[in-house]
């Protein structure tokens, strides 16, 4: 199914309000680096996303090492950024606030 991507204002919001988070892949994505103290940390942590992620229908590209989770978040049904990432930005930022 298609998904709109944001609009420039939208984008604009999106990393003003979520200030963590960096636009990478030309705009279409945006990522954050989670550093932990230790891997037990780090994969609860990306237990709780996954189960997010799977609530919004919405997953994530990640990467683990050890304590450090990087993730990246984008829209493939709309080729880019869309309030889903939004809405996982915020979801994901409330777990670590
Ligand atoms: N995750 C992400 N990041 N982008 C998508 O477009 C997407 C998804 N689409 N998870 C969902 C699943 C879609 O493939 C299913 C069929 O709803």
């Amino acid at each position: 199914m298609s998904v709109p991507e944001l609009s420039d204002d939208d984008r604009a919001r999106l990393l003003a309000d979520h200030p963590e988070w960096e636009l990478t892949r030309e705009g279409k994505a945006i990522q954050r680096t989670f550093q932990f103290s230790d891997f037990s940390e780090a994969w609860g942590f990306m237990s709780r996303v996954a189960l997010i992620a799977d609530r919004h229908d919405h997953h994530p590209e990640w990467f683990n090492v050890y304590a450090k989770v990087e993730i990246t978040l984008t829209t493939h049904d709309a080729g880019g950024l869309s309030t889903r990432d939004a809405n996982m930005a915020r979801a994901i930022d409330a777990l670590v606030s």
